[in-house]
């Protein structure tokens, strides 16, 4: 499962100091029922070193003020560093240029802004858009609503019996009708990291636009936006280690030229006058209103952060706890692990014959483990495996082995009462 090249084993093993980064952390000393905290939903949300929480109250306490608008000494602090975290994302995604980062609520905001504007402007009655079975909702509904607007039809990649898309259905699915295709990159509710690639190159022989939800993918993997050669690419800052309420949508510039303002405002504008409004130049054109300053600036320092750390050894660590958590949950009696592909990010996903998930969540919660069970916004995906809901233990760059233990001593526990 994971990567074994040897520079990087000995990278991680000599730098990883797992203690030492949960010390960055303060939630992480937290007691939860009298249990300490052991926090395995990091899928859902990331806990925010204190490095994040510090950049952003800075703002806060020390130069509070709106950006991109005053001459005075403290709007011009906070545009800057508001603006040098545009070039640190930049940088982090290896986009061409900081005009094609675009400050957003989040993932979802930033789908709906590529469907509501790409969208609205070149999909035309007859169109084909398409998709994979495993989408979150925020990479499902947008879409709908665009294909209910245009008259337009949303076509769906099957996945095979480990949760991997059959590219086969997909090269058989693409036609000249075909005008956009939004995939996720990894999977919240199984773990398994898409051929992003493979899809992309097929869709651009047919000269077809690609969008992908990055949302899990971003703190696991290294993205490339320019080797990717996508054309358009979503996440959130809080699943990144940073803070809630900001996320980016990259786009390729030609992409975002062409493109409609998303939403009118203040700072989007060049000139209104009653009769007539001219645009901003990129990225302000997509950039309506006050953003949230604080959340960007913090996003900039949970990248720093990260890179401080290494992406490529954050994400040997989860793997290492994914494979131990996945071989030890595998003598569980009764239990199915939904997602099995060959290649995860750090996500268990499963279900035990007897036991609702909602009794397996609320009994490890009284252990303090925290994991997420539901449906996981990706309904369809759930009829698909024939489970209502599963339970979802997700590994963050602070899980330790020990934590794991706890998790697979508390389901031993459930098998005794429930079982
Ligand atoms: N796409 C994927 C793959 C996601 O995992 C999520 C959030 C989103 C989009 C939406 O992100 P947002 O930040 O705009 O809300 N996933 C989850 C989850 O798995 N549990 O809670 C949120």
């Amino acid at each position: 499962m994971h990567n074994k090249n040897s520079t990087l084993v000995e990278s991680y093993s000599k730098l990883y100091d797992v203690r030492k980064i949960r010390e960055d952390f303060p939630i992480l000393k937290i007691m939860v029922h009298g249990k300490p905290l052991v926090y395995l939903d990091n899928a859902a949300t990331t806990q925010k070193p204190q490095y994040v929480i510090d950049k952003t109250n800075n703002y806060y306490e020390k130069y509070n003020a709106n950006i991109h608008r005053g001459v005075h000494a403290l709007s011009q602090e906070a545009t800057e560093a508001f603006e040098s975290s545009r070039i640190i994302i930049k940088n982090f995604i290896n986009a061409l240029g900081k005009n094609e980062i675009i400050f957003t609520r989040g993932t979802t905001e930033s789908i709906n802004l590529v469907a509501s504007s790409y969208g609205r402007k070149n999909i035309k009655e007859g169109d084909e858009i398409i998709i994979s079975t495993m989408e979150h909702h925020s990479n499902i509904v947008p879409w709908q609503m665009l294909c209910a607007e245009k008259n337009a039809k949303l076509r769906i990649i099957p996945i095979n019996e480990e949760g991997e898309i059959i590219f086969e259905e997909f090269e058989k699915m693409i036609n000249e009708k075909t005008k956009f295709v939004s995939v996720v990159y990894a999977s919240n509710s199984l773990g398994n990291v898409n051929p992003v690639k493979k899809i992309i190159s097929l869709a651009h022989s047919y000269n077809i636009p690609v969008m992908l939800d990055a949302a899990q993918a971003v703190n696991h993997l290294k993205i490339d936006v320019q080797q990717l050669d996508c054309d358009f690419l979503a996440f959130s800052g809080h699943k990144l280690y940073g803070p809630t309420g900001i996320g980016i949508l990259y786009g390729k510039v030609n992409h975002l030229e062409a493109m409609p303002p998303y939403q009118g405002g203040g700072d989007m504008i060049s000139k209104v006058t009653f009769e007539e409004t001219t645009y901003n130049e990129l990225p302000h054109k997509f950039e309506a209103g006050t953003p949230d300053i604080a959340g960007a600036i913090g996003l900039g320092a949970a990248i720093e952060y990260i890179e401080k750390i290494g992406l490529e050894n954050i994400a040997y660590h989860e793997n290492i706890l994914l494979e131990y958590a996945t071989k030890a949950v595998s003598d569980l009696q009764g239990l199915r692990i939904i997602g099995t592909a060959k290649e995860k990010i750090g996500v268990l996903s499963f279900h035990f014959e007897n036991v609702h998930p909602h009794d397996v969540g609320t009994f490890l919660d009284f252990e303090g483990v925290a994991i997420r069970t539901g449906h996981h916004c990706t309904q369809p995906l759930m009829r698909r495996f024939g489970v209502p809901a599963t339970s979802r233990a997700s590994f963050g760059m602070y899980n330790t082995i020990e934590e794991v233990d706890v998790l697979v001593n508390g389901l031993k526990k459930i098998l005794e009462v429930f079982g």
